[in-house]
């Protein structure tokens, strides 16, 4: 065969391995009536999120609109240790937030190491919709925020103060699973248009070296929507959910036909492989297109609120580790 005849029968061959993915594509398994709307978001404190995002999907919203009320409602809890104005700091005492958000229209936004601002999530919304960027980070990020009208405010909480001045006497950095990562808020929704939306935002991971950003504000590792397949996001150790871009891949599984609950069990295995893998949290929550939603963790202990057809409760979450 010459040179050009081999390689044109390559081309074809391509074109039909082409072929056949969009016929996956096509055939993409949406059966049955869409449960629609509805609002998934990791961990207990998503049921006050989920109440907020609710109304305004009930209400004929915009799953936009309902991923941001919601969990501005945990960045707002002074309670809440990693989230928002309760965060805990990093090692030398700073709060340092972290939030994404993505549209319906693949539209993103994501701010980065941001101190002094209750609400990033209005924030990385501002940064979708008001800059041609989709990241700002640190000064940058509280610069955009106090042009947009932000206010400033000391995030350290009397809380989160004593809770790191008991941490300064040993410093021992060592994230324990599910207990300092357990509050980060990943929450998804899907309309009554069908349109998909979702939001995350965390204050990281406590004690972290200063200027560390995980896996939260990073689209398609923190957060991932596309419209046409699905939507997913993650919480625990975000170095370990970075290295795989653990949404992204978690939407491009859903793409080729898997389940949310068959994409979360496979990002979660392929995260298993990773050094001391035993030692960390990973909990991935995914929703698609038809309403149907998967969730998977690497330990046990993960958990999700979830509000459909007029009920808001908890999910228990199967993991990978006994
Ligand atoms: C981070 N993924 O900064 C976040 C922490 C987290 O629940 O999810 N906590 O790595």
């Amino acid at each position: 065969m010459t040179q050009r005849r081999s390689f044109l029968k390559k081309l074809s061959l391509g074109a039909i391995s082409l072929g056949s993915f969009s016929s996956i594509a096509k055939a993409f398994p949406f059966r049955g009536k869409a449960v629609k709307p509805i609002v998934v978001s990791t961990w207990h404190h998503g049921l006050a999120a989920n109440e907020a995002a609710w109304k305004v999907l009930s209400e004929g919203g915009r799953a936009l609109d309902a991923v941001e009320s919601g969990v501005r409602v945990t960045e707002a809890d002074a309670d809440n240790l990693s989230v928002g104005i309760g965060g805990l700091p990093d090692r030398e005492g700073h709060v340092t937030l972290d939030a994404c958000i993505m549209d319906e229209n693949g539209n993103c936004g994501s701010v980065a190491f941001l101190e002094g601002i209750v609400h990033p999530i209005s924030v990385a919304r501002l940064v979708m919709e008001k800059t041609p960027h989709v990241m700002l980070v640190g000064e940058g990020a509280l610069q955009f925020a106090k042009e947009q009208g932000f206010k400033t405010e000391k995030l350290l909480t009397a809380k989160a103060e004593k809770e790191w001045r008991q941490w300064l006497k040993t410093s021992e950095y060592k994230p324990v699973i599910n207990v300092e990562n357990h509050d980060t808020i990943g929450l998804l929704a899907l309309d009554e248009q069908g349109n998909l939306s979702g939001a995350c935002t965390t204050s990281g991971l406590a004690y972290k070296m200063r200027g560390r950003v995980g896996d939260s504000p990073i689209i398609g590792a923190g957060l991932y929507v596309d419209n046409e397949v699905g939507a997913a996001t993650a919480t625990g150790l975000g170095e370990a959910v970075i290295k795989v871009c653990g949404s992204h891949l978690i939407v491009e599984l859903m793409r080729q036909g898997l389940s949310p609950q068959e994409a979360c069990e496979t990002a979660i295995k392929r995260i298993a492989k990773q050094k001391n893998s035993r030692e960390f949290q990973i909990g991935f929550l995914a929703l698609n297109k038809n309403g149907e939603v998967g969730a998977y963790s690497l330990q046990p202990g993960f958990d999700f609120a979830q509000y459909a057809e007029g009920t808001n409760q908890m999910k228990d979450v199967r993991s990978f580790y006994a």
